[in-house]
């Protein structure tokens, strides 16, 4: 555990949410039933299981489907006030489109929201989380301009179905996961490679799908359903390697080809003023009439101005950077070229089960000051934060000291620096399905087993600290030491 001195013990605010996360592809399974249709994950799985470290695939998953009952029962007994969940957009919309809706497939959803409410358990609903129906894949996903119509046609049928009873919505998970993983670097569906390029084309059109879709709760829903609306994001903290002026700038660089390209649409109406002109220039340099960076025109910015009603940030790790000499041009363009800057994980930060995933509780501090001073103070909540295990211990210490420290972080942030930390969702509530890696990686503060076919669930013992966490709002185990 933390050393004693560093833990803060305040307690947090009594209104401070506290969560779990899971996605609908990582947990669910009854891919193919109820007349659910075929996802690109089940895709993948099915018809390239080499692509998954173990071949395996999410076709019962954590078995939630049949198991949500059981699910509820398992946050009650944690203590959450908060579940972040996602919807599966081919159980809702079988043929991607909303002409048709599967009755089943919303019926899941609704019984499932009946009974977090039933046991006093907000939901959080993530619109989209990664599994987009295949048949949209196949008219070319979201490279094509249409899919932010698509997209909004099936935000409104969300928003219709399930916004009587869900106040937190968010439209995306991760963007820049989909777009720099599937049109980028390739590690993603659709393993596209195409750097500084396709990924920006990908981002433009998630962005303005985002933009709608936040749009149209204001014009049908917001006034009958008053709830919340807004994207998820991931981001490391991008620390300077040095004090050096250079390196100041170069980390800041970093913060916004990798949040900004997002964040600064969203918050300030428009791509950032470095991302426009760094990559503007490089394009000339390429011999490009228009520059690879999209351009929004100036309704886009106006819709795309002020649509998040809080900031949600996914952060697990982080990087130092360092000033590099800017790189000579060339075709075809890359990500680190348009970036000019360098970027490395120390060799003493402490190691876990995932080579990115390096821990480093004491930057969380700066990216949350960092989100409070480029996007005009936003309420925060933390969407996921977690670690992962490939042993399946349920002495799994590391998480609990990593909640642990992570948390006391934030609450310094939120006491000395006056950011607006709202809510914190641990990812995951139990192992899952975790995409590329299968089941070789848990993030569980449950552990599942997948080898039987109850799939059965054991609280391990991060979630017996952070039942105690739920419990008292504060840090440390005996509620005594904590200061009010
Ligand atoms: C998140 N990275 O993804 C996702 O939202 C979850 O579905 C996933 O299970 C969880 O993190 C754990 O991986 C990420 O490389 C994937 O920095 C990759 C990164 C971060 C988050």
């Amino acid at each position: 555990l933390a050393d004693d001195y560093l833990l803060n013990k305040k307690r947090f605010p009594a209104d401070f949410m506290f969560g779990v996360a899971t996605s609908a592809y990582q947990i669910e399974g009854a891919w193919n039933e109820d007349g659910k249709s075929m996802s690109t994950w089940d895709n993948l799985t099915q018809t390239d299981p080499e692509t998954i470290l173990d071949g395996s695939n999410g076709n019962i998953a954590c078995d939630s489907y049949h198991k949500y009952k059981e699910d509820v029962a398992m946050l009650k007994e944690l203590g959450v006030d908060h579940y972040r969940f996602s919807l599966s957009w081919s159980r809702i919309l079988p043929n991607g489109f909303p002409d048709q809706i599967n009755q089943p497939g919303a019926n899941y959803y609704k019984n499932l929201i009946r009974e977090l409410r039933a046991n006093g358990i907000e939901p959080m609903v993530t619109i989209f989380h990664w599994d987009l129906p295949l048949a949209l894949q196949e008219l070319n996903g979201v490279l094509n301009e249409s899919f932010i119509d698509w997209y909004a046609d099936y935000a409104a049928v969300c928003f219709e179905l399930f916004g009587d009873d869900v106040k937190l919505w968010t439209t995306f998970n991760e963007p820049k996961q989909t777009c720099t993983g599937g049109y980028g670097y390739a590690y993603f569906i659709p393993y596209i490679h195409s750097e500084g390029l396709l990924e920006y084309q990908c981002a433009h059109n998630v962005l303005r799908a985002h933009a709608k879709a936040y749009r149209i709760y204001d014009e049908r829903f917001r006034a009958s359903q008053g709830g919340k609306v807004s994207i998820v994001l991931d981001a490391y903290s991008y620390l300077p390697a040095s004090d050096s002026a250079a390196d100041i700038t170069a980390a800041e660089t970093r913060m916004q080809f990798d949040l900004g390209w997002y964040a600064n649409p969203i918050f300030n109406g428009d791509y950032p003023e470095i991302m426009k002109s760094r990559i503007a220039n490089r394009s000339k340099g390429e011999g490009r009439d228009v520059s690879r960076l999209p351009e929004f025109t100036d309704e886009e910015k106006i819709a795309l101005n002020g649509s998040a009603d809080f900031f949600g940030l996914n952060v697990y790790t982080a990087a130092l950077v360092a000033a590099m000499d800017d790189p000579p041009i060339s075709n075809p363009p890359s990500k680190y070229q348009d970036m000019g800057v360098n970027d490395y994980q120390p060799s003493d930060w402490e190691t876990t089960s995932l080579d990115w995933l390096k821990v480093a509780p004491w930057t969380i501090r700066h990216l949350l000051n960092w989100i409070n001073d480029h996007y005009h103070q936003p309420d925060i909540i933390v969407t996921e934060n977690g670690v992962c295990d490939n042993t399946g211990t349920f002495q799994d210490t590391q998480r609990v000291s990593y909640i642990q420290r992570y948390l006391s972080n934030i609450r310094d942030t939120m006491e000395q620096d006056g950011v607006n930390v709202i809510g914190y969702i641990v990812w995951s509530i139990m192992d899952n399905f975790e995409w590329a890696q299968g089941y070789t990686q848990r993030f569980g503060l449950h552990h599942v087993d997948f080898d039987s076919p109850n799939r059965t669930r054991t609280p391990k013992q991060s979630a017996q600290y952070y039942k105690n966490v739920c419990e008292t709002k504060c840090l440390v185990d005996d509620d005594f030491e904590c200061i009010d």
